[in-house]
């Protein structure tokens, strides 16, 4: 006869609620937020938070699940292909993969997503508010500039059901939080993808989007990981968004460009904390 400890209702809603509301309370002002959960937005919070414990390091994903696109390879075959040299990165946080030559290949995408969510959720710098969207950016002049310069200080959010449907339902005000960077990890345009890089068009900060061109493996992923920058002030633009922003080729389903260029994005964010 299996035994459980006697437990109330209330009780698990406490433990619920009171760990949510005070993260979310404590995070309000964060020093690094990553917009995003997907392959590119997870490698950035890996190396981020693993190089810079003392970092508070907020993740949002709008999707219920995190992981983005990287649960399947290509077109649902789930073997995932990895360019080398970022097999590093797999090496690091400890996914298998076998050797193809220029590149290898893991048995499951979703082995090379759980394995990396895994650790990122292990950090104890980290959080990661999912099912939460970011449905706007906060913008002020920015001290350092001349002129009429902005700077992006922060995010607007909003429950991803609330974001998704604010033409059928009556306004819900946004919550906010606030950081000195902000990295952009939304990929692909879609109804919340490449969010960033579309925010920026109609704020006046970015004249026209690049829009993503035709599928080229060979040029896409180094334009992708070269492109990794503060691609504004205050914000940092990482993985398959940059192809939206800067108009670079469309890759397919070969990821090692959003491991290398999440680790770029990290390492640019670091320098503009610390600057
Ligand atoms: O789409 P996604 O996996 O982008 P990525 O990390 O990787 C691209 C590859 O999956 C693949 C490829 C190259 O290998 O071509 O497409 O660049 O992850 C983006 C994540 O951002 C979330 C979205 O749900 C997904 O999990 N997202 C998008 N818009 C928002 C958002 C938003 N406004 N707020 C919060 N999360």
């Amino acid at each position: 006869n299996y035994r459980f400890a006697p437990i109330e209702e209330a009780q698990v809603s406490r433990a619920m609620i009171k760990r949510y509301f005070n993260q979310m309370y404590d995070r309000a002002v964060s020093d690094i937020v990553i917009v995003g959960a997907g392959s590119a937005g997870l490698s950035c919070a890996y190396h981020l938070a693993t190089s810079r414990p003392d970092l508070k390091i907020t993740i949002l994903e709008a999707n219920v699940a995190p992981g983005g696109g990287a649960w399947l390879g290509g077109q649902l075959m789930t073997p995932m292909v990895v360019r080398k040299p970022a097999d590093r990165f797999l090496t690091e946080i400890g996914v298998p993969f076998e050797d193809e030559g220029p590149f290898v290949v893991v048995k499951h995408a979703a082995l090379f997503t759980s394995t990396v969510l895994s650790r990122v959720l292990a950090l104890p710098n980290v959080a990661l508010m999912n099912a939460v969207a970011v449905e706007d950016l906060i913008v002020r002049p920015d001290p350092r500039a001349q002129g009429s310069g902005q700077r992006v200080a922060g995010v607007v959010t909003n429950w991803t059901l609330v974001a998704l449907n604010h033409d059928h339902q009556s306004c819900m005000d946004p919550a906010t939080i606030t950081a000195p960077v902000i990295i952009s990890a939304t990929g692909h345009d879609g109804p919340m993808g490449a969010f960033s890089a579309k925010r920026l068009v109609s704020m006046g900060l970015l004249k026209e989007l690049g829009n993503m061109r035709g599928l080229d493996m060979e040029r896409a992923e180094p334009a992708i990981v070269n492109g990794t920058r503060e691609v504004a002030p205050g914000l940092v633009m990482t993985g398959m968004e940059l192809s939206e922003h800067d108009g670079s080729n469309r890759m397919g389903p070969t990821f090692g460009a959003m491991m290398a260029s999440g680790i770029k994005a990290a390492k640019e964010a670091m320098r503009i904390y610390d600057s």
